[in-house]
């Protein structure tokens, strides 16, 4: 754990000292420009979960992707279990999602939370990743801007890429984790690239997003080492008959 912090801020100070050598220099953001609270909405998609009446289940909604709620460890919001599709995607048939900006903005970050509230265990968790935009419609055409691994973990994961103008957003979802069920997704966040020559203030955004990196490789380590010790704690074997209490009364 202390070699990979020390791989985080290695990297970090390597972040910093090429801000001054970029020729257009842009950090990203800090609001998540397609947050519902935003003025962010879902424009189209390819499925979300129903009952057996053929209904959306309001816990499983595709608009739980931008809804600002997250499953965090055990905690689960009551009414936002995530997104969940009803089918199983593929490459040449992947699930997606496309997101609306309020306007077009230059935009250089997404984030994805692929944390549900199924275990990851069960490999409905998203694992390949499109992200593609668009200025001129929500029907495109779209451009790509990159194809990303979702790693499996329940922790927030950044993808930036050179910004580009987007008013739509589209994810394709190509693989999951395994399941031959559906495909999850928990959160799915957009930012800004803020183009400046003021130094000073990129640096203060280059170290703002770098503390909300650490803090979230630390609550993920905390989680981590918090889900090792329950499983210690259940697994520990039966103790002996002639030991239990019972036994010795
Ligand atoms: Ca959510």
């Amino acid at each position: 754990m202390a070699g990979q912090m020390k791989l985080l801020l290695g990297a970090s100070v390597l972040i910093l000292a090429t801000v001054p050598c970029w020729s257009a220099p842009t950090v990203a953001g800090t609001t998540n420009l397609v947050a519902a609270e935003n003025g962010g909405r879902i424009a189209k998609f390819s499925s979300q979960a129903v009952d057996e009446n053929g209904q959306p289940l309001a816990v499983w909604s595709v608009t739980n992707l931008i809804d600002g709620k997250y499953v965090v460890g055990s905690h689960t919001p009551a009414d936002s279990y995530g997104w969940r599709s009803r089918g199983v995607p593929a490459a040449d048939r992947p699930e997606w999602i496309i997101f609306e900006l309020p306007e077009t903005r230059l935009i250089s970050r997404v984030v994805v939370d692929p944390t549900t509230d199924d275990p990851e265990f069960l490999g409905r968790w998203a694992k390949s990743i499109r992200v593609s935009v668009s200025t001129e419609g929500v029907d495109g055409p779209y451009k790509t801007v990159g194809s990303y691994l979702v790693v499996r973990r329940g922790i927030k994961q950044s993808f930036d890429f050179t910004p580009v103008e987007a008013r739509w957003v589209k994810l394709d979802i190509t693989e999951n984790w395994g399941s031959d069920f559906a495909v999850e997704l928990g959160e799915f966040e957009v930012y800004e690239a803020i183009v400046g020559d003021d130094m000073l203030d990129q640096l203060i955004q280059r170290l703002s997003t770098l503390l909300d990196e650490l803090k979230r490789y630390r609550d993920a380590e905390r989680y981590q080492q918090h889900q090792a010790s329950i499983e210690a704690v259940t697994s520990r074997p039966e103790p002996p008959a002639e030991e239990a209490p019972a036994a010795q009364q």
